[in-house]
């Protein structure tokens, strides 16, 4: 057996020698074991070493510069790669930091595990003030889907296939998984060692829907006068693409897609209800909700919004979801895969058909709607507006549709979604169910590294500054992501003033901010865009070179309205907005 010198590191020990391991090794190969195969992280005590030997060992390690965003791209590469993502971070600040995305992908329904290293325990339960002290198990309790320490080494594999479990089955969210800095440098047998190790056998099982709750479903979609599917987050989630859409072609039912499910079925689908989306959801006498919680994003299916006579069939893995807004006449709980399965098998021909008039109504609005917009698309006024901006992005991304989006901001994210059509499914990521302001370098980050595919994220400048220093991260890893900056210079406008000084107004930015040079402080591109035709060629540049890239694009400060779309979420007291000083 090899003797440490004295300051090696148990890892080093363990690392020479055959017979022993330690709470360093045994994580990575827990990981490995169970195909994990990238950790977004920010290193420090206690997990400095884990990181270099996961790295070591060959899973690729994504260095971020604060846990946020390296917790929001692992929650991201959950989303896409349906496996948890992975994040690692330092003992109490740093563990609280990663929280926030931990806490975002539950709420997202996101499988995702943050494993945090811990301070000594006998000191945090006993309140001596350890370095970075905190009672992290408790503290991450409330905001996710379960949370679990280990306390002994050889409790290590449990703990790692407990938390991937717990994050992908069932309804997925984040799990919290604590490991004290004393766990990670236990030494073993290293035969023993690897006996406490297992591998997950079918960790997502499949949950079928009963026979019955199918036919009441399809009962109720035959009965319909004017049936809407609503496609959310949890269908594209689901990867069950082939399955949703040969029974939305099948039966041709008209849809309407969440934010993130556009794509799923390509946005110029002829059965798309998109562009009729009020109209739909106000008229519908029967709605399928598939991967879709009927919460604030759908005005919890309350009148006027809806009708108030709607009827609800729901498919969702998560049975508690069911009346949570509105009464659900014909619950399908299961895993979409499944449920459209059985939906194929038990639904007779001809058996649900749309009526004509219903397919002509939304036909129609949808034409006066698309012919709205195309006025909106035509216009070209100077200073530039988000709409001329995001139609020259449009047309550019239109041609290569393996790029993915991501989107945040209010009005940035608000008038993307409309104008930027997608056509493949899991290509857009946006601030989701939270609305959060954050997740944009973050998710960029993770689409670019779990798929390789060309990454444009439109970023409200404000929105942009809560993750902007990870573009050293984008040009350390040399990643082909392109950042595209709606700069209003404001929160919501840039021109609001401050009525009693000249001190910048709350939701004033600097207008005359040059995002494009901070990206070239790293060694990326920065452009500066002033106008839709300058848009256009840097973002063909940047296409092409496929680069780090940002493009600055300076919009009409005075562009936007307070808070986008969901302005009247704002409370009301007796003045509202420019408010009068006296
Ligand atoms: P959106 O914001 O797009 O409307 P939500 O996040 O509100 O979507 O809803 C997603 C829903 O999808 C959640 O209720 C979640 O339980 C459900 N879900 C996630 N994965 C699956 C799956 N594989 N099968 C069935 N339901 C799922
Ligand atoms: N903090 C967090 C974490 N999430 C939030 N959603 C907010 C604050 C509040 N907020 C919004 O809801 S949108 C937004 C903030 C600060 C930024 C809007 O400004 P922007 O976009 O520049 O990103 P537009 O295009 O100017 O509207
Ligand atoms: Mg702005």
């Amino acid at each position: 057996m090899t003797i440490a010198s004295p300051g090696e590191s148990s890892a080093a020990v363990a690392e020479s020698t055959a017979e022993l391991t330690d709470g360093y090794h045994l994580v990575v190969d827990a990981l490995k074991m169970n195909d994990v195969e990238t950790i977004y992280g920010l290193v420090g005590i206690p997990i400095t070493d884990l990181a270099r030997l996961a790295q070591a060992r060959g899973i690729r390690y994504i260095g971020f510069r604060h846990e946020s965003n390296a917790g929001h791209a692992a929650a991201a590469a959950g989303y896409l790669t349906k496996k948890p993502g992975v994040c690692l971070t330092v003992s109490a600040p740093g563990f609280l930091n990663g929280l926030v995305a931990l806490a975002n992908a539950t709420t997202n329904c996101f499988p995702m595990v943050q494993i945090s290293g811990s301070s000594e325990r006998h000191i945090v339960d006993l309140q001596q003030g350890d370095y970075e002290e905190m009672d992290q198990l408790n503290a991450a309790k409330p905001f996710v889907k379960a949370a679990y320490r280990v306390s002994r080494v050889e409790d290590i594999g449990r703990g790692i296939a407990r938390a991937l479990r717990t994050a992908i089955s069932g309804r997925p969210g984040g799990v919290y998984l604590d490991i004290p800095a004393a766990v990670l440098g236990s030494i073993m047998d290293a035969e023993e060692g690897a006996k406490t190790l297992s591998r997950l056998v079918d960790p997502a099982p499949r949950q079928l829907p009963a026979p019955e709750a199918v036919d009441r479903a399809i009962e109720l979609l035959a009965s319909a006068e004017r049936p809407l599917v609503v496609l959310g987050k949890g269908a594209a989630y689901a990867q069950a693409d082939d399955r949703i859409r040969e029974f939305i072609e099948t039966t041709g039912l008209p849809y309407v897609p969440m934010s993130m499910a556009k794509g799923l079925l390509p946005d110029d689908h002829p059965q798309s209800a998109g562009t009729a989306r009020s109209l739909a959801l106000k008229k519908a006498d029967v709605v399928m909700l598939v991967g879709a919680r009927l919460n604030w994003l759908l005005n919890h299916g309350e009148a006027p919004q809806w009708n108030p006579d709607a009827k609800f069939i729901q498919v969702d893995i998560e049975p508690r979801e069911m009346d949570s807004n509105q009464p659900i006449a014909a619950p399908l709980v299961g895993d979409i895969e499944s449920v459209f399965e059985v939906l194929a098998e038990r639904t007779k021909p001809g058996q649900i058909t749309v009526p004509a008039a219903w397919r002509e109504e939304l036909g129609a609005r949808s034409a006066q709607n698309v012919a709205k917009m195309a006025k909106r698309l035509a216009a070209d006024p100077h200073p530039m507006q988000f709409v001329g901006a995001l139609k020259a992005i449009r047309d550019v991304v239109h041609e290569r549709p393996e790029t993915y989006i991501v989107n945040e901001g209010a009005n940035a994210l608000d008038i993307a979604r409309s104008v930027i059509d997608m056509h493949v499914p899991r290509h857009r990521l946006d601030s989701g169910t939270w609305g959060v302001m954050g997740i944009g370098m973050g998710y960029a980050i993770a689409a670019a590294v779990e798929t390789g595919a060309p990454v444009v994220a439109i970023e409200g400048d404000s929105a942009f500054g809560f993750s902007g220093m990870e573009l050293e991260t984008i040009c350390r890893y040399k990643l082909p992501v392109i950042t595209v900056i709606m700069n209003n210079g404001g929160v919501y406008r840039g021109d609001d003033v401050n009525p009693r000084d000249d001190a910048p107004s709350p939701t004033t930015l600097m207008a005359e901010a040059r995002h494009d040079v901070m990206i070239e402080a790293f060694g990326g591109k920065g452009y500066r865009a002033t106008t839709p035709a300058e848009v256009t060629a840097a973002l063909t540049e940047a296409m092409a070179a496929g680069g780090p890239v940002l493009i600055d694009c300076v919009i009409d400060p005075s562009a936007g309205t307070e808070s986008g779309n969901i302005g009247h979420l704002n409370p009301k007291g007796i003045t509202v907005g420019n408010i009068t000083v006296k």
